[in-house]
């Protein structure tokens, strides 16, 4: 009889660390055999992503969508990208979750739990943009370290919750608040709980407008857990690094807040243009605020095909950070020409909105379609990279999609 082959001691050590207890007999499973357990580790199944999501990294988990998944008017959780600095909270008990307000300029700490939240305060319901601040990233030269986001590192859900100004003002606000930064129940990559993956924040103007949510639903459920259940913050137009997931904790600031990722290189940009490559001091970086306009060809998917003599229907969505986009056109001749096309109204201020063309080509061959949208104050999109700077934030160069006509 054929010896059966057992799993390595050491895999079998890495797979129980994994699964977070021993596997009791270990010894006896069979070499290649794939517990059970194991198979939930499953990104796509463990998040409810779609399969055709690019997952860029692991530990921590980061998932980026593809410009033709994001062609929901409201993105669904199934293609809405993830971006985690640390672990995601386990084992969370609603019933016990509580928020705490605080800092130097709260009148009066106050704790909140989630009902009493949920009863004292007015509901809302925004489609709110939300972009991570290294979306297209993977464009610059030099590179910048980091996850090497393409395109599909935005989403625009619709978000219901509370407005941070009303929990704000019912703990009181002194004259002297500057800043809020949030505080979350993520886990540091190194597992010590003294240290915060991320802890960012927002001056008060930020933080008291209308559309500043304590949301506790996406798109009409539960927030999914890795997006931020029970409660996260929504700020809409800014670097989506300011929206808090699992917030458990806001404090009302007398200075900018020096949390965990406010300082150094961390989404801050040289304050002044630098040449690719260029060393920058801390003092000469700013905090990112308003995003730039942006915009996505969300339909068709690059490499389309069409025969001569047939329209092409091209959609998508654009956005502009604090702003309105004012503008959409479309170039298929390498940004020598544009043709204005409609763009709508956004639903509600801070809700990405929404383009479209009919493109008719002169002759067989290949193209390019490029697409560019301008704000309320005029500025439109790079038509390639933008400024360098050293962590590859705020690319915002018009996004392309090759089509042939045959
Ligand atoms: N607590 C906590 N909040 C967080 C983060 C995080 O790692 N921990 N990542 C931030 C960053 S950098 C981004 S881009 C967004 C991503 O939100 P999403 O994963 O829901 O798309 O969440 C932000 N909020
Ligand atoms: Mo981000």
């Amino acid at each position: 009889m054929k010896r059966r082959n057992f799993v390595k001691k050491t895999v079998l050590a890495s797979m129980a660390a994994v699964i977070g207890v021993d596997i009791v007999f270990g010894k006896t499973m069979p070499k290649g055999y794939h517990p059970i357990a194991l198979q939930d580790q499953d990104p796509y199944k463990m998040f409810n992503k779609d399969k055709a999501m690019e997952v860029l990294n692991d530990k921590p988990w980061n998932i980026e969508a593809k410009a033709h998944l994001l062609d929901d008017k409201i993105t669904p959780n199934k293609y809405m990208f993830v971006r985690n600095n640390g672990l995601i909270p386990q084992n969370i008990d609603v019933s016990s979750w509580t928020l705490t307000i605080d800092g130097e300029s709260v009148k009066q700490r106050k704790i909140y739990t989630l009902d009493e939240l949920r009863s004292k305060f007015p509901e809302y319901t925004y489609q709110l943009t939300l972009e991570c601040g290294g979306n297209g990233r993977s464009e610059f030269d030099p590179p910048a370290k980091g996850n090497q986001w393409t395109v599909g590192a935005v989403s625009c859900a619709e978000w219901t919750g509370i407005r941070l100004k009303d929990v704000l003002e019912d703990a009181g606000i002194n004259d002297d608040a500057v800043y809020i930064g949030y505080h979350a129940a993520d886990i540091h990559l190194s597992g010590d709980s003294k240290k915060e993956p991320i802890s960012r924040g927002a001056p008060m103007t930020k933080a008291l407008q209308d559309e500043t949510l304590l949301a506790y639903k996406m798109n009409g459920e539960d927030i999914p857990l890795v997006h931020g259940y029970p409660l996260r913050l929504v700020a809409g137009g800014w670097p989506a690094s300011v929206s808090g997931k699992w917030v458990n904790r806001i404090s009302i600031r007398n200075k900018v807040h020096d949390g965990t990722k406010m300082t150094g290189t961390a989404y801050r940009v040289p304050c002044e243009s630098v040449a690719p490559g260029e060393k920058v001091k801390d003092e000469d970086m700013c905090i990112i605020e308003s995003m730039p306009v942006k915009s996505l060809i969300t339909y068709p998917k690059s490499g389309a095909m069409i025969n001569l003599g047939k329209k092409l229907n091209i959609r998508g969505h654009a956005w502009a950070g604090e702003l309105e986009v004012v503008k959409t056109e479309y170039s298929i001749d390498f940004g020598a020409t544009w043709n204005e096309c409609p763009v709508e109204k956004p639903v509600n201020r801070l809700a990405w909105q929404h383009f479209s063309a009919s493109i008719d080509f002169p002759k067989k061959g290949y193209y390019e379609i490029w697409v560019r949208a301008t704000d309320t104050q005029g500025i439109n999109q790079p038509m390639i990279l933008p400024g360098w700077n050293p962590k590859g934030y705020l690319n915002n160069a018009c996004h392309r999609i090759a089509v042939k006509v045959k």
